[in-house]
């Protein structure tokens, strides 16, 4: 039986098998996956690709295609050349067209839309970011999920949730929220202090791990210190949480295996990395690193333990402010900046105003429709490739499964460009060995060959797990809708299906059906009301590939990290 895995930007990573009719099913055998695919995946022949390369608006054929992207190339100077590539197909194989422009010597992007603030902090703390595997979370007896929706993002996690002491700190009552022994509905942006006020109550309780402590961190005391700088009571009620909820979360993790799983949510600010560097504070405060089914796990780095043999571009600059009016070619890869970057009205006048706009990718989006030159790509059962995951250890080969006219592949666009310029790059089948070598096998799952059974077992890179020294703890109230844009259980970002509306509490102000204006500093859209009794009275949620929902976001980065803040700005709501 044909097998492969889906190379979606998702934790999960799904081997999939393909059945009689050559159609993608979930893999029985597979002990994470076991068998489920998610609507995404279940519907993917049904989206209309973009049927043939585009110049100008004019159809071509792929030869005409890259030869005006070639003639393009050849015109401009080398760093007036950028290359964007963006996570519609997370799998390995997509490096290969960074290669060429990295013996092109084009500019590339740093830090991310993504995680990026995140994992920042994670690396100050503990060095590297590693995750806990489902089987690793299997051996959990309490669980906290925070800021993160399995449900929608992370599904074949659920079955490894069950029967556990189940916590959610989510500003929005999910389904694992309705599950859960304690659900924290925190005022969004409160993470940080809460994670302080755990650390100083466990502490003043006496229920933190002295014994690692001494043995694997940094000083305690100095950071027990920082947490007192805490004002309790102004501090609980800024963020909407209780004394009672604290005290409650502490006795119910109190002497259980703890897992905290940390989704994006909790770091779409400016200070995502001090909010990761608290979480992971409280993390140590418990003592809960380098043991079996204990530690804290946000989106990890799928390509730790991955040795790229491709090329990679030397000079870059941030993704979510890149001007791309500075260039003269820009070269798309499957990516819609102009929906998933932040600050949308920005990023539209300055994608209009590059000199030449190219778009690699499989469906049209409002990136494709402002691009000069359109390249279909062969989707991921048309091609070879393998993927590693950030929700687990694995790294799965891709094998491909049909043959298909209608787009061109990665490796295929980079063998092509790299012959044209006289650029090195080995065949296909070379770097697919490479990635093959990197991958052990245990009952049937190939994974990642150089990880820990237990991350962190071994200690730290630094020697020890280092506490923040400093916090910026002045909480603002803030006026407007706290917007939350998270991402949606039937999409991915701005693939496959889109929201519309904008999502309301019933009790916040606004009929349902009724259109209503809401603005940020970085502009104003229009939008359906819809309602959520889920959520807070004080939010507006507005999923991630909502049409226009970039228009209310900024182009700032995180303090740390390079990364998009998409809730940085609250919301001003008009009826109208
Ligand atoms: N179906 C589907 N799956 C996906 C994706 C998709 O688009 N669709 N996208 C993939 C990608 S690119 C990523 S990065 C991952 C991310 O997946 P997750 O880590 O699950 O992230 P989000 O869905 O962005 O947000 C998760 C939760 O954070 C909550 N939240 C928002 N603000 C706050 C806050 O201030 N504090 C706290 N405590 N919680 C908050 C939201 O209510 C939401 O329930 O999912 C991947 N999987
Ligand atoms: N408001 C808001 N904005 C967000 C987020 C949010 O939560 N809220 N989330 C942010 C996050 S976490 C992320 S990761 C980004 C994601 O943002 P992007 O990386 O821009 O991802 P998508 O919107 O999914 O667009 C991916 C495109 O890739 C193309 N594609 C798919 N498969 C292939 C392939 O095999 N080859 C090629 N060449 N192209 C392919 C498809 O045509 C698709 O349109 O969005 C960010 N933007
Ligand atoms: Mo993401």
């Amino acid at each position: 039986m044909k097998t492969t895995a889906c190379p979606l930007d998702c934790y999960d990573a799904c081997r999939i098998v393909i059945d009689e009719n050559g159609m993608p099913k979930g893999d029985k055998t597979h002990p994470i996956t076991r068998g489920y695919l998610c609507p995404n995946l279940n519907h993917y022949g049904e989206y209309p690709r973009i049927p043939a390369p585009r110049l100008h608006g004019r159809e071509v054929s792929m030869d005409e295609a890259l030869r005006a992207l070639e003639k393009r190339l050849e015109e401009s100077k080398p760093r007036e050349v950028l290359y964007y590539r963006g996570s519609g197909n997370v799998a390995l194989m997509q490096r290969s067209v960074e290669h060429f422009f990295a013996y092109y010597d084009a500019v590339g992007t740093s830090g991310s839309l993504c995680d990026g603030a995140g994992a920042a902090g994670i690396e100050t703390g503990r060095g590297r970011n590693y995750v806990l595997s489902p089987q690793m979370i299997a051996h959990a007896e309490a669980v906290v999920v925070w800021g993160r929706n399995p449900h929608a993002t992370h599904s074949h996690l659920l079955p490894f949730l069950n029967a556990k002491t189940l916590i959610v700190i989510d500003p929005v009552e999910t389904e694992l929220a309705r599950k859960a022994d304690l659900h924290i509905k925190i005022k969004p942006r409160g993470d940080l202090h809460l994670a302080l006020l755990l650390s100083r109550f466990a502490i003043i309780e006496g229920s933190h791990d002295r014994e690692w402590l001494e043995e694997h961190a940094g000083d305690v005391e100095e950071f027990y210190e920082l947490t007192q700088s805490i004002r309790i009571k102004a501090t609980l009620d800024a963020i909407d949480v209780s004394l009672g909820q604290i005290g409650d979360m502490l006795s119910l993790i109190q002497g259980k295996r703890t897992a905290i799983l940390v989704g994006a949510g909790v770091q779409k600010y400016r200070n995502g990395a001090e909010v990761l560097r608290a979480i992971d504070a409280f993390g140590a405060v418990m003592g809960l690193f380098g043991k079996e089914g204990c530690g804290v796990s946000f989106l990890g780095d799928s390509s730790v333990g991955v040795d790229s043999p491709f090329r990679s571009i030397a000079k870059k600059v941030s993704k979510p402010t890149v001007d791309f009016s500075k260039y003269n070619c820009v070269f798309v890869q499957g990516a819609n900046p102009l929906a998933q970057m932040p600050d949308s009205n920005r990023v539209r006048q300055s994608f209009s105003q590059a000199g030449f706009r190219v778009y690699f990718g499989l469906y049209e989006n409002e990136t494709s429709r402002a691009s000069d030159l359109v390249i279909p790509a062969k989707n991921f059962l048309e091609k070879n490739d393998f993927r590693s995951s950030y929700g687990d250890y694995t790294l799965q080969e891709m094998r491909k499964i049909h043959q298909s006219d209608i787009g061109i592949g990665e490796y295929e666009v980079a063998r092509r460009l790299c012959d044209t310029f006289g650029f090195p790059l080995l065949g296909e089948e070379e770097y697919l060995e490479h990635f093959r070598d990197q991958a052990i096998e245990r009952e049937g799952v190939t994974y990642r060959s150089s990880i820990p059974d237990i991350p962190y077992s071994e200690g730290f890179e630094e020697g020890e797990f280092v506490f923040p020294d400093e916090v910026e703890a002045r909480l603002e109230e803030r006026e407007g809708f706290h917007l939350i844009t998270p991402k949606h259980p039937k999409g991915l970002n701005s693939q496959f299906y889109r929201e519309s509306a904008a999502f309301f509490h019933p009790d916040a102000g606004f009929e349902e059906g009724r259109r209503v204006r809401l603005s940020s500093p970085s502009g104003s859209v229009e939008m359906e009301v819809a309602w959520d009794g889920r959520l807070r009275k004080d939010c507006v949620l507005i999923y991630s590939g909502t049409p226009d929902v970039n228009v209310l976001t900024p182009a700032w980065l995180s303090y740390e990290g390079e990364c998009a803040v998409y809730q940085e700005h609250t919301l001003k709501v008009e009826t109208l």
